[in-house]
């Protein structure tokens, strides 16, 4: 069939499709994109041929945004669909950087087609091409390689079938999935060619669920038994691999605590028996006690990062981990014996190995947990006004549905959340730790309403945030996709702010405010109203003045058939519970600067030393 490569291309990704547990999805089931030079003849016109129903299209208005959304989604799919993003050659393309960084370190796939400069090279440098004298094969989507998990560059169009094969092999891997770039240079995008039919029957990729090997599985089983106090701690992984349920089994049958990971809370709903919530920097009490006491720690999917081990710091230097993987990886860390496997099968695995073992009975003080952030969520509707960030954490938690979406990515509100939030079904709870990149938030939950329709979805965006990436709201204006957003506004890098005071920078140019007399900014908050601009994109606006005002208000946007915003100030009063556990941010050494040296000491006194890390 003779076709440009674009047009290939998209008749390719049009019939593929991703299979797991006998559900069948389209692997790419739409696509994103901004046209410029690089796409808007080649990806563009292939699109218009192909019409909606082959490749259905989503307008973009910042390419970063554009992958947070698929992301979102993909996330959503349990990485089992995904979304495509075109754009342009030059800024358009590297406007995608950040993003497929995200997905990438967050190991969720996204399909990446940037625009490329010519391959014939008529006429070189074309409009926004970068020229590197001393490689001219360089171009600016080589800066994608390192945040790619596949990349190629697609020179001439007989590169393209085992490419494509490549892309999709990355994209349903449970292992190497993240961001797959093929670059396009535009000249070959609008080359005709003609293709084998073999390259545009159906395909199903099959998501394997591999068992561990059977004598780790054994010497695992048996380190458990040996346990004292066990802890499982549930990491992104249970999510991927939808093994909610088959922790839950495991969790009441053997009695085994579980903590959560960032990535992993929700796996174990709030109330569960064997629920201690989040762990970590950003952990609950009764979490980090376990993890302090714990003699042999069962990671699930969780890839140990420094706020869930506390820097290194939480757990015991003699305990002893096993880590149920798919990544062999991030099986080897901590030490760790890895059984290298599927989170669900190996859990359900785990269970018939362990089916007439009992954990010892220990309590780590839930139910005083509960209480205080019962304390944290406030009054209701007898709530004081402006409410704390806890408060707007409780009114959430009273209006939301239990099958409600929670979105958020960056600032304060991610230590608050993991802390507080109560989840009460497995995808509930949508924190981007993996980055904490602002701006993830808006065009994520449109990623997630597009996924699943039938749920609502909530963005918590912070001020800061929300000045960063507002533009996908025009996106979902357009298309009429319900989302709601929260607007916090406390004028500023609450989070920033003050970490900054605490490493003795002195909250330096963390909050919006005009500059003060010294040229540092501590003059009068910025005369901003992000309520007018949320509803000059088009949104539905509601800003509440009293507590019970803010509940009518979530309700309202709950319900509202348009995308709305809750436009909220919060005060800085009653925080959340203080960080059980460490967190390492290096204090200068060297300062003429009173609280950057008082800082270093109490920097230097807190550190965790060595000896007290667990063997690595
Ligand atoms: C893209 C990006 N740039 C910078 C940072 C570093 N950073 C983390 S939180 C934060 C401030 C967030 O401000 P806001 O959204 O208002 O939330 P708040 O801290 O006030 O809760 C910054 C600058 C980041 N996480 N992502
Ligand atoms: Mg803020």
């Amino acid at each position: 069939m003779r076709l440009t490569v674009a047009q290939a291309l998209v008749r390719f990704l049009s019939v593929q499709f991703t299979e797991r547990d006998g559900v069948r999805h389209r692997t790419v089931a739409g696509m994103w994109g901004i046209f410029g030079h690089g796409n808007v003849a080649g990806v563009g016109q292939a699109l218009l041929e192909a019409g909606p129903e082959a490749m259905p299209f989503h307008q973009g208005r910042n390419e970063q945004a554009m992958v947070h959304a698929a992301v979102g989604y993909a996330r959503m799919k349990h990485r089992l669909s995904t979304l495509a993003c075109t754009t342009s050659i030059g800024p358009g393309a590297t406007n995608l950087v950040t993003g497929a960084a995200l997905a990438t370190v967050n190991r969720v796939p996204v399909l990446l087609l940037p625009g490329d400069v010519f391959a014939t090279r008529p006429a070189d440098p074309v409009l926004q091409q970068l020229e590197v004298p001393w490689a001219y094969d360089v171009s600016v989507n080589d800066a994608l390689r390192p945040v790619s998990r596949y990349f190629d560059r697609i020179w001439r169009p007989e590169m393209l079938p085992a490419s494509l094969l490549q892309a999709m092999r990355v994209l349903t891997d449970p292992v190497d999935t993240g961001a797959v770039t093929l670059a396009l240079p535009q000249d070959v995008q609008a080359e005709g060619h003609d293709w084998p039919d073999e390259l545009f029957r159906e395909r199903v990729w099959h998501v394997r669920r591999p068992l561990p090997d059977a004598a780790a599985l054994a010497e695992g089983a048996a380190l458990l038994r040996s346990a004292r106090r066990p802890l499982i701690v549930a990491g992104g992984g249970v999510r991927h691999s939808e093994a909610a349920p088959a922790l839950a089994r495991f969790a009441a049958a053997s009695g085994i605590p579980v903590a959560e990971t960032q990535a992993g809370k929700g796996s174990l709903r709030w109330d569960h028996p064997q629920a201690l919530g989040a762990i970590g920097h950003t952990g609950t009490a009764p979490a980090d006690a376990a993890a302090r006491e714990a003699d042999v720690v069962l990671g699930v999917g969780t890839r140990w990062t420094d706020f869930t081990t506390a820097s290194g710091s939480l757990f015991a230097p003699d305990a002893r981990f096993v880590n149920l993987n798919a990544a062999s990886f991030d099986g080897h860390k901590m030490a760790g014996l890895a059984l290298v496997g599927d989170a669900r099968a190996g859990l359900s695995a785990l269970e018939a190995e362990l089916a007439d073992f009992r954990a010892p009975e220990r309590t780590y003080g839930v139910d005083e947990w509960r209480a205080r952030t019962d304390a944290v969520f406030g009054g209701g509707d007898d709530g004081p006004w402006p409410p704390s960030q806890g408060e707007v954490i409780g009114a959430l938690d009273a209006v939301l549905g239990d099958r409600d979406v929670l979105i958020n990515a960056a600032g304060s509100m991610p230590g608050d959340l993991h802390k507080l939030w109560r989840s009460r079904d497995p995808e509930q709870y949508h924190v981007e730790y993996g980055y904490s990149c602002m701006g993830y938030e808006i065009p994520a939950a449109i990623g997630v309403r597009l996924a699943a329709p039938d749920r609502e979805v909530f963005a918590l965006v912070g001020d800061g945030t929300y000045l960063m990436l507002p533009t996908e709201i025009v996106t979902a204006v357009q298309e009429g996709i319900p989302v709601n957003l929260v607007i916090v506004q406390n004028h500023g890098y609450a989070s920033i702010g003050g970490l900054s005071a605490q490493v003795g920078a002195e909250g330096f140019a963390t909050a919006y405010r005009f500059p003060g007399a010294g040229g540092d900014f501590t003059g009068a908050p910025l005369p901003v109203d992000l309520a007018a601009n949320a509803a000059s994109l088009g949104l539905e606006v509601f800003t509440p003045g009293s507590a019970p005002e803010l509940r009518t208000a979530l309700a309202a946007a709950r319900t509202s058939p348009r995308p709305t915003a809750v436009y909220v100030e919060t005060a800085p009063t009653r925080p959340a519970p203080p960080a059980e556990a460490w967190w390492d941010v290096p204090v200068a050494e060297i300062s003429t600067r009173p609280a950057t040296r008082t800082a270093r000491t109490a920097y230097e006194a807190a550190r965790p030393a060595p000896g007290a890390r667990p063997r690595l």
